[in-house]
């Protein structure tokens, strides 16, 4: 056993949560699965007693717990080196930490105006507010990626990597919020990650939790 207890709230919902999660199982690492319902009125107490940050994901190991999407898989990824969760490749390594980071503190329209609703297709197409801004930047990343490092697999930099975790609750809005229009290279990579068997199980596990 690894010992890791990822702590998520909502699969139908929590962007943050998908994407440690999606590191975790599509890197086939074992852990503990903890739940928190976001919109319940015990919610805010709930957090506020568990959580360093008063928010979802985080992470608990040993004696220590860890918060932030990004934080988390950081330290995933010093755990377990074998698994490369970053390219090996210093050029690629940099540039994947580029569009990690800059999908971890930016595309705040697209965040915004298109929330996650991870079960729910044909949810309405507004590009206003600078949406479309954020599609084309993200069109312009995976293309690019996917051309210049992407030849040693189906991922951003050929391996799965971080990267991919990160932009993976834009793939499941880009199924959902569509049609968007994407290049070959773009629209390819986001059918191959929403067939990932990772990406089935966590939709599984959103309609589940609506079920329930
Ligand atoms: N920067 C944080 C963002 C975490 C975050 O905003 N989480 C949301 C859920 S996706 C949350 O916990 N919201 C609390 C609530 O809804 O009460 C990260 O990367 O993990």
């Amino acid at each position: 056993m690894t010992g890791l207890t990822l702590t998520i709230g909502d699969k139908n919902l929590s962007s943050w949560s998908l994407r440690p999660w999606f590191l975790l199982t599509q890197a086939g690492i074992p852990f503990t699965e903890e739940n928190i319902r976001l919109d319940r009125p015990e919610t805010r107490k709930i957090l506020s007693e568990k959580s360093p940050s008063g928010l979802v994901p985080f992470l608990t190991h040993d004696d220590i717990k860890l918060w932030d999407s990004l934080a988390i898989m950081e330290y995933v990824a010093e755990l377990f080196p074998e698994k490369e969760l970053w390219p090996a490749d210093q050029k690629a390594r940099a540039v994947a930490r580029s569009v990690t980071a800059e999908m971890h503190s930016g595309f705040s329209a697209l965040r915004t105006v298109w929330p996650m609703v991870f079960t729910r297709e044909g949810l309405q197409h507004v590009t206003s507010g600078g949406v479309q801004r954020d599609i084309d930047r993200i069109n312009d990343l995976w293309t690019s990626c996917r051309i210049e490092f992407g030849s040693g697999g189906d991922f951003l930099f050929g391996k799965f990597s971080i990267a991919d975790a990160m932009y993976a609750p834009v793939v499941s809005r880009f199924v959902t919020y569509g049609p968007v229009k994407l290049s070959p290279e773009a629209a390819s990579y986001r059918d191959t990650m929403f067939a990932l068997p990772a990406m089935k199980a966590w939709g599984d596990g959103a309609k589940a939790e609506i079920a329930g």
